[in-house]
């Protein structure tokens, strides 16, 4: 009998909570799914005529992808308030502000692959609130360090249907089972190869990259002599760095000067989930993502991502 998504709630000290607001997430992701395999009939590729709080112009798919996430968070009765890319401001649950729990999302990462019918995902990661319960939920409930978070992962919109989360008790991943219409265990215990794999960035931009990362990332080429492999939406470039192991980066450049992926719905959940793989999830040398202390809800950072052996070769 294939294990589903209700073996979530033995795991850590957290799963039994945990398991509802996953089981959640499951359930947008196989609505949102639905949505993309048929937009293409429904207009709803391309720009929504809005910019997002990044001045990033949204897809059509960003803004319902969004709601979807939005309303299955809702119906979990857990959560009291979700932090999005998409929305300005924190997103407050009124019907249950006195809940226990909040989640950071990225409800559609990577959208720009989506005209060209490349992968997409969700990243969310979900921590307990700093405020009582009796008061409204508030921004600063989301601006906790990675050590705090007590869930997270990622949906990816491939060929299959893939849920990927950790609540602190190894990383396992669920596939959306179309016959029984359900996710099933499929990749239990996920750890990142030591070695091997592929090194991910976006090396048209390594002219501009800060801290003489270009030459690092030459040195680390020539130390693993690794292949390249950058799909451009992170939750495909992690997958297949946590799968084959080696490095995903986006380091800081002249036009992103403080990184262009996310702290707090990006790149903690990323790195709580590589953390829990076996791998490393730094923001500088020396820095790990997990001990960042946030300080704004849409703050950026840097990222380095990938199994020990070729982070170190990366950032010594
Ligand atoms: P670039 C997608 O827009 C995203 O936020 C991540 O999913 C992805 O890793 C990165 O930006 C891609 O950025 O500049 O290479 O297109």
């Amino acid at each position: 009998m294939p294990s589903t998504m209700n073996n979530i709630a033995k795991q850590g000290d957290h799963g039994a909570a945990m398991m509802p607001v996953i089981q959640g997430v499951g359930r947008a992701a196989i609505e949102i799914a639905a949505v993309l395999r048929g937009a293409v009939f429904r207009g709803a590729l391309g720009g929504a005529g809005s910019e997002n709080v990044q001045g990033e112009q949204q897809q059509v798919l960003d803004v319902l992808s969004d709601e979807i996430f939005l309303e299955e968070m809702r119906s979990t009765g857990f959560i009291c308030a979700v932090g999005s890319e998409e929305q300005e401001e924190l997103l407050v649950i009124e019907e249950y502000t006195s809940a226990d729990y909040l989640v950071l999302v990225d409800p559609l990462d990577g959208s720009s692959n989506l005209d060209v019918d490349g992968p997409v995902g969700t990243i969310f990661s979900v921590v307990k609130r700093k405020t009582a319960n009796s008061e409204r939920p508030h921004v600063s409930d989301t601006l906790q360090n990675g050590r705090e978070v007590i869930a997270a992962g990622y949906v990816l919109y491939g060929p299959s249907l893939m849920l990927v989360c950790s609540v602190g008790e190894g990383v396992h991943g669920y596939t959306y089972n179309p016959n029984n219409a359900r996710f099933e265990v499929s990749h239990p215990d996920m750890i990142v190869p030591e070695t091997g794999g592929y090194y991910s960035v976006n090396e048209s931009n390594k002219d501009a990259w800060a801290d003489d990362m270009g030459n690092k990332l030459d040195g680390m080429k020539e130390k693993t002599g690794l292949g390249m492999r950058y799909v451009g939406a992170m939750v495909a470039d992690m997958h297949r760095t946590i799968l084959k192991g080696g490095v995903f980066l986006y380091p800081a450049d002249d036009k992103n000067t403080t990184g262009k992926l996310r702290l707090l719905y990006e790149a903690i959940p990323m790195a709580f989930i590589m953390e829990h793989a076996g791998g490393k999830a730094m923001s500088s040398d020396g820095i790990a993502i997990l001990d960042l202390e946030p300080e704004a809800l849409h703050q950026r950072v840097p990222v380095y991502l990938g199994s020990e052996t070729n982070v170190d070769a990366l950032l010594g």
